[in-house]
């Protein structure tokens, strides 16, 4: 039949400049939205935040993720954790500050920041499916001692929609990682969030400054828009 070919070109209007992206090289990547991070008694709150900051991402990241389902677009989930043996985890982090409890010490939520405890899973609203892919990662960038440059080459995907928590620790490492191996990053601003509002602005600003020295900055409604109208 004429004109039955899928649609799989979409473009973001998104900052600096509007992107073009090819739907089929694209893959969402969702960026360590575990219990660990937002939920009291975790990770992110024996540093002494408040995790109430990082709520706000829930929704837009859950939207753009139906939509990912819907339209058959690789999804990506990631985990910031360590094994139960703390082989994975440095003692340059294990050690670091003054925390409430370390990485590894019992917590209300099971071992703080320990792959297969419930603090380290993914928050209900956002888990994943089976067919999606899981990546556990020891450290803040998900490229660093993981195989998601294998996943992203077996896909052939060149470009990645970006959110998670926290815009300039995970997001923001993870995003400086995959532009230096030539990905091109779409970094949904309402599907990111900080504990501190002011880094999640900056963090933000830091990827779209420069003619987008790191990548793109476009929030959820836009990329919604672009991935319903797409041209051939
Ligand atoms: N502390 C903080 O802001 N973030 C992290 O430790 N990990 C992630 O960002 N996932």
């Amino acid at each position: 039949m004429l004109n039955s070919a899928k649609p799989t070109l979409g473009v973001i209007n998104a900052e600096p400049e509007p992107i073009k992206l090819d739907w089929p090289a694209t893959a969402l990547l969702i960026i360590d939205m575990q219990r660990d991070f937002m939920e009291p008694g975790g990770f992110g709150e024996t540093l002494g935040n408040d995790v109430s900051q990082l709520a706000r991402a829930v929704e837009p990241i859950g939207a753009v993720l139906k939509a990912a389902r819907d339209t058959g677009m690789l999804v990506i989930h990631t985990r910031e954790g360590h094994l139960p043996d703390l082989s994975d985890a440095p003692p340059a982090k294990v050690e670091r500050g003054a925390p409430s409890l370390r990485i590894g010490d019992p917590g209300p939520m099971g071992r703080i920041l320990i792959r297969g405890e419930a603090g380290h899973d993914i928050i209900p609203e956002l888990y994943p499916l089976d067919s999606e892919v899981v990546i556990d990662k020891p450290g803040k960038g998900a490229f660093y001692a993981t195989e998601l440059t294998d996943v992203l080459e077996k896909y052939g995907i060149e470009n990645l929609l970006v959110c998670g928590v926290t815009t300039e620790v995970c997001v923001n490492t993870t995003v400086r990682e995959a532009n230096d191996r030539g990905y091109r990053c779409v970094v949904i601003s309402d599907g990111c969030a900080s504990y501190f509002p002011e880094f999640h602005e900056m963090g933000l600003k830091m990827i779209k400054a420069q003619g987008g020295i790191f990548g793109w900055v476009a929030d959820s409604a836009a990329v919604l828009e672009a991935m319903k109208v797409s041209t051939t």
